[in-house]
């Protein structure tokens, strides 16, 4: 059996144990009671069952994983309040068919993509694999602005404005593959977003090399969060898993696995120790500034590999293939998640300068390495002194203390874990309210566990994910939550309600809609009036009509069969929650159009004959009767 087979089969069997176990709990009844509604309803970290018309404190953003939008939900309630699609196709709001959303999709793109795009008769993709939503920070805190997540699956980051929740920036990234971990920058704001892409590759990936490790390379990259735009690229040794930066603005740090470079599970797992790489962002900053850097793909790129000697750059030995990277709200600590070791490293972000300065031996920022247990993948903090990291092989999250690991490793005889938990099971990421930034409040922990297994009615082989709430107030940490959910919640962050301000109607003068709206000048038509206009433009003709509930201003419209139709809704309702939409049957065409907004959408007018247009929002007590007929005169006629 080969070293990497031995570990697999031990990850199975832990993988069984610690299950075994669960269901052991649940069958008792003691994962039962503690579930069923007794003292989970007023705790005293507040209530998790509101009553019917309470709101909830905190904005939970969720990921979706392979399904590719951006989820928002009530927290702690775990109400489904949003899903704002955004590498996804979404069949309710028209995004992936809307001009509007088109050109958010596509207009990131790197010039092959759009190449092989076309070789498929699409002008984007309609899949994305979303792990990692995170806020805008300014000063060490959320501001409320923007909200960014990576697509694993295709190379991609995106930005939802948290003023009306939608999408409206998507970057494709150059030279790198396969960005996963991803964080803005806390201090002084964002500023940089940093991303990693986890797969290496030949720098140029032109078919030519395919078993040449050592031309393989990883890239690094720091994204302009206001512009969005790639500011600068690293080029690093070894596969970069996640990331998260200090609260100086001073480092960022990616945890590594594969530090081999290895091709296989064998060759990848073959070191006892991987690294983090600590990337000196000011060093980075003049060299590019100075010109020190080569050109690809349009941006600028650094070397920072291990061998490199570059002041970019320092690699911190871990044990064994890392994977989270989760900065402390003490401004001081970060956590290294040694995933196939049972430790978390704590780096001290002040011993960091000494590893670029002197020749300081790139261990010694490591002030704490404490045992917690089988597969700590995440980090969360309370803000009080105390991290929890999840125990994906356990089964279980532990609680333990910064101080006493830090003391525990200086050679004090005290144990770090102050108690540990069963979650129902496999736990990857977690997260407390508000812990990734200075201001983290202690109150709840959320386990968002990838297998749910017995813990919800079954619905075949393909199983709901779990979540289950975790109430911080009390010394004894308790589940007071299950929730299912759909493929695959990775990650989530959890922000206080007042930070997040979103509008109720969108402003008529929105960007969103600026190429409508300069369209819509040239035809001679106000977007900002009732409107109901048909232009002819060769074989182009552009449909404006207006909405007011329970009525488009058009009852019908005639083109040719061939056209390319352009059709304009203005929804002039300005009422709170008056959202209308279009749908043109059997045209595949439909969209959401939420107060003051424009939306459009074009198709080619392909089949004659009358087709009604309706509404497809419930607007109103007419709402059924809110249409209006296409007619397509056939192409003989
Ligand atoms: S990574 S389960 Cu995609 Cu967030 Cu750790
Ligand atoms: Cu407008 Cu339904």
């Amino acid at each position: 059996m080969s070293e990497a087979f031995k570990k697999l089969a031990l990850t199975r069997r832990g993988m069984l144990g610690a299950t075994a176990t669960g269901a052991v709990l649940a069958g008792t009844g003691v994962g039962g009671a503690l579930l069923n509604g007794e003292g989970s309803s007023a705790r005293a970290a507040g209530k998790i069952n509101l009553e019917p018309g309470e709101l909830d404190e905190y904005y939970g953003f969720w990921s979706s994983g392979q399904t590719g939008e951006l989820r928002i939900l009530g927290f702690p309630s775990m109400r489904e309040l949003m899903r704002v699609p955004v590498f996804n196709r979404c069949s309710a709001t028209g995004w992936g068919q809307t001009n509007e959303s088109l050109k958010v999709l596509t207009e990131g793109l790197l010039p092959e993509t759009k190449a092989f795009l076309a070789a498929h008769g699409k002008v984007t993709y309609d899949n994305g694999d979303l792990h990692h939503p995170h806020m805008s920070f300014t000063d060490g805190t959320y501001d409320g602005r923007y909200l960014f997540m990576n697509d694993k699956a295709n190379t991609r980051v995106a930005r939802v404005r948290c003023d009306v929740m939608k999408c409206d920036k998507i970057i494709e990234i150059p030279n790198a593959h396969d960005i996963h971990g991803m964080r803005p920058q806390k201090y002084p704001r964002t500023g940089y977003v940093f991303a990693n892409g986890e797969h290496e590759a030949p720098l140029v990936n032109d078919g030519q090399i395919l078993d040449k490790p050592e031309e393989y390379v990883n890239i690094f990259t720091a994204i302009d969060g206001d512009e969005m735009k790639v500011a600068w690229q690293v080029i690093v040794s070894g596969n970069l898993d996640n990331t998260d930066c200090d609260y100086q603005g001073k480092y960022a740090f990616s945890t590594s696995y594969n530090s081999e470079m290895g091709m296989n599970l064998a060759e990848m797992t073959a070191n006892e120790m991987d690294h983090v790489v600590v990337f000196n962002i000011k060093a980075i900053e003049e060299a590019v500034a100075a010109g020190e850097y080569q050109e690809l793909n349009g941006v600028p790129v650094v070397d920072g590999r291990k061998d490199a000697g570059s002041q970019f750059t320092r690699y911190i030995p871990i044990p064994n293939s890392p994977h989270g990277c989760n900065t402390a709200p003490d401004g001081k600590h970060v956590m290294i998640n040694g995933k196939l070791s049972p430790t978390v490293s704590v780096i001290d972000v002040e011993k960091v300068d000494a590893l670029f300065d002197g020749d300081a031996d790139p261990r010694s920022c490591i002030v704490a390495e404490p045992q917690l247990g089988l597969g700590p993948l995440h980090t969360a903090f309370d803000g009080k002194g105390n991290a929890f990291t999840t125990l994906f092989l356990d089964s279980q999250i532990v609680k333990w203390n910064i101080d006493k690991a830090l003391r525990a490793y200086a050679g004090e005889e005290v144990d770090p874990i102050e108690q540990k938990i069963d979650v129902h099971y496999q736990p990857g990421h977690n997260s407390t309210s508000m812990g990734e930034t200075k201001e983290a409040d202690g109150k709840w922990l959320i386990s968002m566990n990838k297998f749910s297994k017995d813990r919800f009615l079954n619905v075949g082989p393909l199983k709901p994910e779990n979540e289950q709430i975790i109430d911080l107030s009390e010394d004894e940490l308790r589940v007071v939550h299950d929730g299912p959910t759909f493929a695959e919640p990775h990650d989530s962050i959890i922000v206080r309600a007042d930070i997040v301000n979103p509008v109720n109607v969108w402003d008529r003068a929105d960007p969103m809609w600026e190429d409508a709206r300069k369209q819509a000048e040239a035809d001679g038509v106000d977007l900002d009036w009732g409107h109901d206009e048909v232009i002819r433009d060769g074989n182009k003709v552009r449909v404006y009509m207006s909405s007011v509930a329970p009525e488009f201003s058009m009852e019908k419209f005639t083109v040719r069969q061939g056209d390319e139709v352009t059709v304009y809704v203005t929804n002039m309702d300005d009422v709170d929650d008056v959202t209308h939409g279009f749908c043109m049957a059997n045209y595949g065409v439909a969209m959401e159009v939420a107060p003051q907004a424009t939306a459009s959408v074009t198709f080619k007018a392909e089949r004659p004959g009358v087709h009604w247009f309706y509404c497809q929002w419930f607007c109103h007590a007419l709402h059924m009767e809110m249409r209006g007929r296409m007619l397509v005169e056939p192409r003989s006629a």
